[in-house]
């Protein structure tokens, strides 16, 4: 007898498939993802520079296999995510200055979202560059993605293009069109932070309804 998988989150569903998914105008946005690696260091780190994938060879390589949480409701189990992790990565190589708090994940396709710099420390944070096995393409984040399994989707940025250490969240801008109570500053699925400002019961039902009927099997 097979052992029961372990229970969703509070109000996540087990989605039927796992599709490049995206907050509305970024979804189908095309993005030159398969070009050399070139991720930009800014703000409070030691040295602001620009890095390539020679850069991280000199890591850790990581296998982690971790469920992963949209915001919108549907989850996938076992992804099987290869990489680095994000507290090596920052010791050895980002180097954030002491006051750093905040850091900004920018995408290829202009999509960002920002995290706290402590939330970032779990043993679970990658920089992942490989998912089931294979090279990361256009549909879940090559060449690079944040993968941060205790945050819901949004804050798992792909085709990452850019990390920006801040002070705080100051300055900082969810990708308009869309309104910052979209974006809670945590995020972390077991608490169930999908939004600032608005009851879970209220936003549960909305966000199902940009569930791609593909996740939803139907
Ligand atoms: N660059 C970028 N990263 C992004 C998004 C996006 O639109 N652009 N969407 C986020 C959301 S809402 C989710 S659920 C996941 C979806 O990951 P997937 O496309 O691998 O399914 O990516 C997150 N990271
Ligand atoms: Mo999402």
């Amino acid at each position: 007898m097979s052992a029961e998988p372990a229970p969703l989150p509070p109000g996540q569903f087990a989605g039927k498939a796992f599709v490049r998914f995206g907050l509305g105008r970024f979804r189908t946005k095309p993005v030159a993802h398969d070009g050399p690696l070139r991720l930009d260091l800014q703000g409070l780190v030691a040295h602001p520079r620009s890095i390539g994938a020679s850069d991280l060879a000199g890591l850790d390589r990581i296998e982690q296999r971790s469920d992963f949480h949209c915001v919108t409701t549907w989850s996938v189990r076992g992804c099987e995510w290869q990489g680095v992790r994000f507290a090596a990565f920052c010791a050895a190589i980002a180097q954030p200055l002491p006051e750093a708090a905040t850091v900004v994940f920018h995408g290829l396709d202009g999509y960002r979202c920002a995290m706290q710099l402590s939330d970032l420390m779990a043993d679970d944070v990658l920089l992942a560059d490989t998912l089931d096995g294979a090279p990361l393409g256009l549909a879940h984040g090559g060449p690079l993605r944040l993968v941060a399994p205790a945050h819901y989707g949004y804050k798992n940025v792909k085709h990452l293009t850019a990390i920006e250490f801040r002070a705080s969240r100051k300055g900082y801008r969810f990708p308009p069109p869309y309104p910052a109570l979209m974006d809670h500053p945590r995020a972390r699925v077991a608490l169930e932070e999908r939004a600032q400002f608005v009851p879970n019961w209220l936003i549960r039902p909305i966000y199902r309804l940009f569930v791609p009927g593909v996740i939803r099997g139907r």
